[in-house]
């Protein structure tokens, strides 16, 4: 008897098996768009064959199988690694890859081409992988900055010259203020006393300090220095393929700005507010 009640504790306590994820990218190329006017040439891994600015997120479980087919529908050739693993492949134009990963290590992992680094990534080709050992609610930042002229050059077969790297466009996921409030895996809204992820990967060349108002977040890990885990901070700096993963309980309800401390990454080839920046939108 008390063996059949041991087993049942063991079914009641072991989490949910591991699951195989089978899910696809697919390279695509167009363009990334500003509110000053300015179109830049632009590549991205979407989760269909339809093209999308924002990067498709495989956010998967703890101890969960990644089972990848990367479909290249660019006209040049692209290679494919996750952050973190030695194994690239390489992807022809027209062709695909299959990528297997266990995904036994919890953090943010960024996905990407990295042909000629940071070359290919730095045109849109860097996505998140995020392997999550919590229910809570999760938002994803993807931070990324853009100079005008840069992506031409690298999609013409040639290197930029990344001494004189002056960007002018900010982004968190493909978008510049305002339209990142509209996009509702990134603008934080939750009520006073959740537990609340930020999921974020400085996908650009340049240090970032995401400053937070009005709240302390406590970093749950940081690719970068993981003994920063456990620190409570409101200003977070993240670094050119840095992830991080914070951990927010709101302490008070109200509406409270967030956006890079160095200040040219809240504007947008001279306008301003633009870039990154958004709002914690929290409710009593
Ligand atoms: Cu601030």
């Amino acid at each position: 008897m008390m063996r059949w009640i041991f087993m049942l504790f063991l079914l009641l306590t072991t989490k949910a098996e591991a699951a195989t994820v089978n899910t696809s990218l697919y390279i695509l190329r167009d363009s990334i768009h500003f509110d000053n006017g300015t179109s830049l040439p632009y590549a991205t891994f979407n989760a269909t064959n339809s093209y999308n600015a924002t990067n498709a997120r495989i956010v998967v479980d703890l101890g969960d199988q990644l089972d990848l087919w990367v479909y290249n529908f660019d006209t040049d050739v692209h290679e494919f690694r996750i952050q973190g693993q030695t194994s690239t492949v390489s992807i022809p134009s027209g062709d695909s890859a299959q990528v297997l990963y266990n995904c036994n290590t919890e953090g943010v992992y960024i996905f990407h081409d990295p042909m000629n680094f940071p070359d290919n990534a730095s045109v849109g080709l860097s996505g998140m992988l995020v392997v999550k050992n919590t229910t809570h609610a999760g938002f994803f930042w993807n931070i990324k900055e853009h100079q005008v002229g840069y992506n031409s050059t690298v999609f013409t077969g040639s290197s930029p010259d990344w001494m004189t790297y002056y960007p002018e466009h900010f982004t968190i996921n493909g978008m510049s203020n305002p339209n990142i409030n509209n996009d509702p895996s990134a603008r934080v809204v939750g009520n006073v006393n959740d537990t609340i992820y930020i999921y974020m990967a400085n996908t650009g060349q340049s240090i970032h300090s995401m400053h937070l108002h009005g709240y302390h977040a406590t970093i749950v890990y940081s690719s970068k220095d993981p003994s920063h885990a456990g620190w409570s901070k409101d200003s977070m700096p993240i670094f050119p393929s840095e992830t991080m993963v914070l951990e927010l309980v709101p302490n008070q309800p109200g509406e409270y700005p967030v956006h890079d401390h160095n200040l040219i990454g809240t504007t947008g080839g001279n306008l301003y507010p633009q870039g990154m920046f958004t709002t914690l939108l929290i409710a009593p």
